[in-house]
């Protein structure tokens, strides 16, 4: 056939290099961006073969989000703008290591049984890594050698780029497939809420987020004062800023003054993250994660559809990473359904569906809000209402605002950013008073590097071990030892390493549980290099 003619050319165009295995996980793939050109010209032949499987328009975003400026890396979108689904994620990895390029690819065709003769549309987006115009373009170059359609968006964020592809398969019913037509959903309703709200500080990690941010203003009329700082114009993208550094470290972008009192937030590189923070009175530096993120967002909803009479239920997807006090908080105090998923997005998005509002976020900042079709029907019915009294009306109103301003699709930080803004102005709140709802309990993540990291396997979205044998017993008894104690072990899914995490109720006990924990997965589950020592 004329189009594997096609292909075979142009891949000798995009050689891939000889003993290269890359692996399309949690986050897509991601390396080293030297690496990377046939990876990214057969993703574009993955995403053709996607879209006419899927009869719809697929996206490839081509960004490393938070690792450095020479990394770079793919994610591919679905139809709805959701990340792509599981069953594919294996193609990419065989696509992507193929040493007979052709074999794989018709063996997929066979498999899905994809009918080469169906149209196929690839939205393509970009960060502002210095390799992210070449590597572009060789999804470019896979999309036209299947005789594909693209549309390449240049530089946007991750989330405008699953915005697009939603929007375009909605028929523009989830709305205008373009920036302004983002930016003005986003916008819409919420502005009026920012009176007197005072200046935001922006950490846009030197990358696209400080672009787009920018690019936002003229539609936030000047309500919402934003200050940008790691605009791209000086630093490094992710270099010592942004929201992994953040919540990392545990302290400001470095070089970065901050004024006591006053609301800071960092986006990661490619702008699915949020984190706020702030300093006291004493120079005490305060981060607000993923965690306390949800909780602002799942309180403001559930009083809300409470005002409005809506019998709709409010649950919070969370990870075995959420801190235990913001857990205990919402179960108890909040009193929303609370569920957790295994890490990584995909599986909060997931679990999120199930509910008819549902609040998703990893500690890490990544997250956002999902409305069930039912759900968003009863909003608006109720919001356009003409019996309802006043009390209702604001309500329902708000509700729909907030449907708007949220990307259903995925977590983002410019519309996270303006929820949280709305929420904070409505409620006349300030980044401490949020920060007060609940106490953080003192925790710590340890890395253990072990020969193989699947000797641990889990259940129970990932908080128990179940191999190696002895593991969780000895888990157990060492969180026994401590007041208000957890811990649990998991293999990353992105690093070749172990993760240990504890909590307990004083800094130092959970160093010490972590440390414990660490010890006893370096002994049961076969420990490389030195053992974990002491962190005192
Ligand atoms: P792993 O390496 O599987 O723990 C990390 C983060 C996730 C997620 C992914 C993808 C932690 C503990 N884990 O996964 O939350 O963001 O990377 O980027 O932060
Ligand atoms: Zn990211």
């Amino acid at each position: 056939m004329a189009q594997f003619q096609e292909v075979e050319k142009q891949s000798i165009m995009h050689p891939k290099p000889p003993g290269l295995t890359l692996h399309y996980g949690t986050a897509g793939l991601r390396t080293n961006a030297k690496h990377l050109d046939h990876a990214m010209f057969r993703m574009g032949l993955l995403a053709t073969l996607r879209s006419k499987n899927t009869k719809a328009t697929i996206g490839v975003m081509v960004t490393a989000s938070h690792n450095p400026e020479e990394d770079n890396g793919l994610k591919l979108i679905d139809p709805m703008g959701e990340m792509m689904a599981p069953a594919w994620e294996h193609y990419a990895t065989q696509l992507a290591n193929a040493d007979d390029l052709l074999t794989v690819l018709k063996d997929i065709i066979e498999k899905e049984a994809i009918n080469m003769s169906q149209e196929a549309n690839v939205f393509v987006g970009k960060d502002t890594r210095s390799s992210s115009a070449r590597l572009s373009q060789a999804v470019l170059d896979g999309v036209s050698a299947l005789d594909g359609h693209s549309k390449d968006y240049g530089l946007v964020t991750t989330p405008q780029l699953h915005y697009m592809v939603r929007c375009q398969n909605t028929k523009g019913k989830y709305g205008e497939a373009t920036l302004d037509g983002y930016y003005s959903k986003l916008c819409q309703g919420v502005v009026c809420y920012f009176y007197d709200q005072k200046l935001l500080s922006v950490d846009g990690a030197n990358g696209i987020g400080a672009l787009k941010v920018r690019e936002m203003e003229s539609h936030l009329k000047k309500e919402l004062q934003i200050s940008l700082f790691n605009d791209g114009s000086q630093g490094k993208l992710n270099y010592q800023c942004g929201a992994d550094f953040v919540k990392v470290q545990q302290k400001p972008p470095t070089g970065f003054k901050m004024n006591p009192g006053e609301r800071y937030c960092s986006f990661d590189g490619d702008a699915d993250r949020i984190v706020y923070y702030y300093t006291d009175s004493e120079g005490q530096f305060h981060l607000l994660d993923g965690d306390k993120i949800a909780t602002l967002m799942s309180t403001f909803l559930k009083e809300l559809l409470e005002q409005a009479g809506l019998n709709l239920k409010v649950a919070v997807v969370q990870t075995a990473y959420a801190n235990g006090s913001s857990t205990h908080y919402l179960e108890n105090t909040m009193k929303v359904i609370v569920r957790c998923a295994k890490t990584g997005v995909k599986h909060l998005h997931h679990a999120a569906q199930e509910f008819d509002v549902a609040v998703y976020f990893e500690s890490n900042g990544h997250g956002t809000v999902l409305f069930s079709e039912a759900a968003e029907e009863k909003i608006c019915q109720l919001a356009e209402d003409p019996n309802i009294n006043d009390e209702k009306k604001r309500a329902a109103l708000l509700l729909q605002n907030t449907i708007n301003v949220i990307n259903q699709t995925v977590g983002d930080a410019i519309s996270d950013m303006l929820f949280i803004e709305a929420i904070l102005a409505i409620k006349g709140m300030s980044v401490q008073q949020w920060d007060a709802v609940y106490a953080d309990l003192p925790n710590r993540q340890l890395k253990v590097k072990v020969a193989d990291r699947r000797a641990i396997d889990t259940t129970d979205a990932e908080r128990r071990a179940v191999s190696p044998p002895g593991m969780q017993d000895t888990v157990d008894s060492l969180v026994n030892k401590y007041k208000q104690a957890r811990s649990f072990v998991r293999p990353s899914g992105t690093e070749d390493i172990v993760r240990v995490y504890a909590e307990a109720d004083t800094q130092e006990s959970a160093d010490a549980l972590a440390h414990e924990v660490s010890l006893a997965v370096y002994r049961l589950a076969g420990g490389v290099g030195e053992e974990p020592k002491p962190l005192h």
